[in-house]
């Protein structure tokens, strides 16, 4: 697992839900040996506005596949050389889950359970040939509705509301990942907690309201001082930024930079000019566990309120 892919897999989602209209940003491959039913299905698809990419069996459709992660749909005939449908389709779902591809097996054989085959062997649907235009068109969109589903889902089940960053489940998810990496080649970890100063006065002064506000305008900062790292909202008025690269000294100018930002500028960029000041725990060393890590930064975030807040503590 390849570090900064973590924070890329997450824009990738959200890249996902933004790319509509829907069919022409869904790229289907049909895998078929016969050119002319291999014509027949790109005219379909043609005439729906997808985008098609071909091969002729199995293995060369393994390939294409490789070589473009982006296709969501695989159409697949069985009968063909070298790697037929129901090979393919086993291989296929030793690769990919069928919450990122959508396989639909077609084959003009008449052997008996060929569907159920097709089925076990890992294809979402299966279609006769020679099929029914319309039906053609019904399973493909209800699979590829499927495939927005999860992904709309899997988002949100990642991303705070109020805030849209990252959230607490996101964050543990893809750092214990991360973890091992670093891990294995011994390098040290990198995490800061950062906290809000007094957010309960903004509350208790201004509303909750004011608060929510205040919290949604402040987590933009992160994307502007730490596009290459993962932050994420752990809960209440409490962020973290687990550092992707960089040194120490780096990530720790970085975050006295933020700090002074956040102590000049936030009367100008809240709504109702609330001014807020934040404290930061920050933590290098070499940790596997993400708990460690964070446990260690929490109580240098609560040597930095000790010590009169707006601050940063490591
Ligand atoms: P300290 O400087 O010690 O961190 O003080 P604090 O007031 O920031 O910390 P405390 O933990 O006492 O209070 C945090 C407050 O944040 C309490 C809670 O009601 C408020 N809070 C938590 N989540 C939200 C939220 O989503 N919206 C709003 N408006 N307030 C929230
Ligand atoms: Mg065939
Ligand atoms: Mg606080
Ligand atoms: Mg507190
Ligand atoms: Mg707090």
């Amino acid at each position: 697992y390849i570090t900064k892919e973590n924070k890329q897999a997450y824009q990738y989602l959200k890249n996902q839900l933004t790319r509509l209209p829907r069919n022409e940003n869904v790229k289907v491959l049909v895998v078929e040996d016969s050119r002319h039913s291999r014509m027949y299905i790109r005219n379909l698809l043609e005439r729906h506005k997808y985008q098609i990419l071909e091969a002729s069996d199995g293995i060369e459709g393994l390939e294409i596949l490789k070589q473009n992660p982006d296709i969501s749909v695989i159409i697949a005939d069985n009968e063909m050389p070298r790697m037929n449908g129901e090979e393919l389709c086993a291989e296929i779902r030793r690769l990919y889950s069928n919450e990122d591809k959508v396989i639909i097996g077609v084959s003009g054989s008449d052997a008996p359970h060929l569907s159920a085959r097709f089925l076990k062997s890992g294809a979402n649907d299966y279609l006769c040939k020679p099929f029914n235009a319309e039906e053609f068109y019904c399973r493909l969109s209800l699979n590829v509705d499927m495939l927005d589903h999860i992904a709309t889902i899997r988002l949100q089940a990642n991303t705070d509301y109020l805030t849209k960053l990252p959230n607490r489940r996101y964050f543990f998810e893809q750092t214990i990942r991360e973890q091992k990496v670093r891990t294995a080649k011994q390098l040290n970890s990198n995490l800061a907690m950062i906290d809000i100063d007094h957010f309960k006065h903004i509350n208790d002064n201004y509303g909750h309201d004011v608060g929510d506000d205040v919290l949604s305008t402040f987590a933009t900062l992160f994307e502007r001082f730490f596009p290459n790292q993962l932050a994420a909202r752990m809960g209440g008025e409490e962020f973290v930024v687990y550092f992707l690269d960089n040194t120490a000294e780096q990530n720790l100018e970085a975050l006295e930079l933020f700090r002074q930002y956040v102590e000049l500028n936030s009367a100008s960029f809240t709504q109702h000019r609330v001014a807020f000041t934040v404290s930061i725990g920050f933590v290098s060393a070499l940790e596997p566990k993400i708990d460690g890590l964070l446990k260690i930064a929490d109580e240098k975030l609560y040597e930095a309120k000790e010590h009169g807040r707006n601050q940063i503590q490591y």
